[in-house]
């Protein structure tokens, strides 16, 4: 089921190496659940740095709405994609060093004013991708529909676990 008639990708996945798409896949399947299209590839700010900037600055012509990027060590996708484009760039520092993700959380997290990355969890695509969805629902009424059942059923499965036997 797509969330639009246009058929698109929405949501840019980009990870650092191939090495993280064991973490970055499970923005992939939030997205796959909420049938919102996306794409997702490697990029690395450092190591492919002119496609890295060709990539964000078309990013929004082709369509895309919002971009996630991971990455490990102090890669930067994150904030290296978000000084290409003027589209939500949401960071998910992995943690693929020495440094269990701190470097990656730091180096994400502590962009300079005006050029933003909204920062989630290290290891953290899961949330990265239901905020992009949410990010997409203010514009799409199905989207956000299926948010609040998806928050109503999980509350109605916690008040369920919580009942008191008897
Ligand atoms: C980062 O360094 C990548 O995002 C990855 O998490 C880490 C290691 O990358 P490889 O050296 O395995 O390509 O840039």
């Amino acid at each position: 089921m797509r969330a639009s008639s246009d058929s698109r990708p929405r949501v840019g996945i980009l990870m650092g190496s191939q090495g993280d798409l064991p973490k970055m896949g499970k923005a992939a399947e939030v997205l796959q659940t909420f049938g919102v299209p996306y794409e997702i590839l490697v990029l690395s700010a450092h190591r492919l740095p002119d496609r890295v900037a060709e990539y964000a600055a078309q990013a929004e012509g082709r369509g895309l709405r919002v971009l996630i990027a991971g990455a490990g060590m102090a890669n930067h996708l994150a904030g290296a994609i978000a000084a290409h484009s003027l589209l939500p760039v949401i960071g998910v520092p992995l943690s693929s060093s020495a440094l269990n993700g701190v470097d990656a959380l730091y180096s994400t997290v502590q962009m300079p004013s005006g050029v933003p990355v909204a920062t989630v969890a290290i290891d953290g695509a899961t949330n990265a991708a239901y905020l992009a969805v949410e990010i997409l629902a203010l514009a799409d009424d199905q989207l956000k529909k299926r948010l609040k059942e998806l928050r109503a059923a999980e509350r109605a499965k916690l008040e369920a676990g919580s009942k008191k036997p008897g």
